[in-house]
């Protein structure tokens, strides 16, 4: 079992498609154990995104993923972080296959509705900004025995 950080951001909450996301998560059959609504502060933007904040476009991204609350997730399951980014498709809306999130929603590079970490560095990293160990949920859900099957 893995543990990701998904994050819903400004744009996804503006646009009222936190349902629609969240549902692909519960349909696929993956468990969120963690959920949250807060505002980024600028302090956590340059956390979040430490690899960019030397870049030319993280003055926009900063701007951006401050603007209004996010959703912040952790979610389980089997091969998680590579099964969530998959479902998110390419980082591009314009570039992300159809049949994914950002290829069915997203118009943009930038407001491309959700983050998932990129690996388990990074998951590890990154649930630690928005988490602490007394906000996981560990529960067992009947349904899982439905889900896949137990030597998976
Ligand atoms: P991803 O891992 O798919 O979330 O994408 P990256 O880590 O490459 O980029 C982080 C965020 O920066 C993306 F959500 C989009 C944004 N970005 C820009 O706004 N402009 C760029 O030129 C590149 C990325």
């Amino acid at each position: 079992m893995q543990r990701t950080l998904v994050l819903l951001k400004p744009d996804c909450v503006q646009r009222r498609l936190m349902g629609e996301v969240i549902s692909r998560f519960e349909a696929k059959g993956l468990e969120i154990v963690a959920m949250k609504m807060i505002q980024i502060t600028p302090e956590l933007a340059k956390q979040h995104y430490a690899e960019h904040v030397e870049k030319p476009f993280y003055g926009g991204l900063e701007a951006f993923i401050t603007s209004a609350p996010v959703i912040a997730m952790a979610i389980d399951g089997l091969e998680v972080i590579r099964v969530v980014r998959e479902m998110l498709g390419a980082t591009s809306g314009l570039k992300a296959a159809a049949g994914t999130i950002r290829g069915d929603f997203s118009s943009s590079r930038q407001m491309n509705l959700v983050h998932a970490s990129d690996g388990e560095e990074a998951a590890a990293r990154e649930l630690k900004l928005y988490f602490g160990d007394s906000e996981f949920c560990d529960f067992n859900s009947p349904m899982t025995s439905f889900m896949r099957a137990s030597d998976e």
